[in-house]
């Protein structure tokens, strides 16, 4: 079975906390089982996966090359500083969407540079939890 992994970066597990105007009230616990309702319902597999630490977000691409076809990857900060990351994705060559809750070029100039959309598919921002589906989707349009 297909199996993609979901990817959310530093300060993602408290949403729903705070600042919902700009992220949304819904929490990452929620977005996972829209995520994993939405996955079942095309037959495919998810890891849903949440790390605050950069290295550690760089061994979990490298080890996706060995389980999933594809990577969904919200990023958070790190977007807009990590050339690890950048060089990560850019390494295991898995097809991997970048994703964000806001819309990035729309906020602070810091949050329109994004150091990983020069080694994804492509990017899908500014439509809240609504954009973890609508990821899965793209990206399973891209693979089959
Ligand atoms: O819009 C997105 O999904 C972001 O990746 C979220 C990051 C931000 O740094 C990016 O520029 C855009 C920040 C996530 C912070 O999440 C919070 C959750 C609850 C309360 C405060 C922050």
């Amino acid at each position: 079975m297909t199996s993609l992994l979901i990817l959310n970066g530093p300060n993602l597990n408290l949403l729903g906390t705070r600042q919902p105007e700009i992220y949304g009230a819904t929490t990452l616990a929620e977005i996972e089982a829209l995520c994993r309702t939405h996955a079942k319902s095309h037959g495919v597999e998810i890891v849903f996966a949440q790390s605050n630490h950069e290295g550690e977000m760089v061994d979990l691409i490298h080890a996706a090359r060995e389980s999933h076809a594809g990577i969904i990857l919200n990023a958070g900060a790190y977007t807009h500083t990590s050339i690890a990351l950048m060089d990560a994705i850019q390494s295991v060559e898995i097809p991997t969407i970048e994703l964000h809750l806001s819309n990035i070029h729309a906020r602070e100039k810091f949050r329109k540079k994004s150091f990983i959309a020069k080694v994804v598919l492509g990017q899908i921002c500014g439509f809240g939890a609504a954009g973890y589906p609508l990821a899965i989707d793209a990206m399973l349009a891209h693979l089959r």
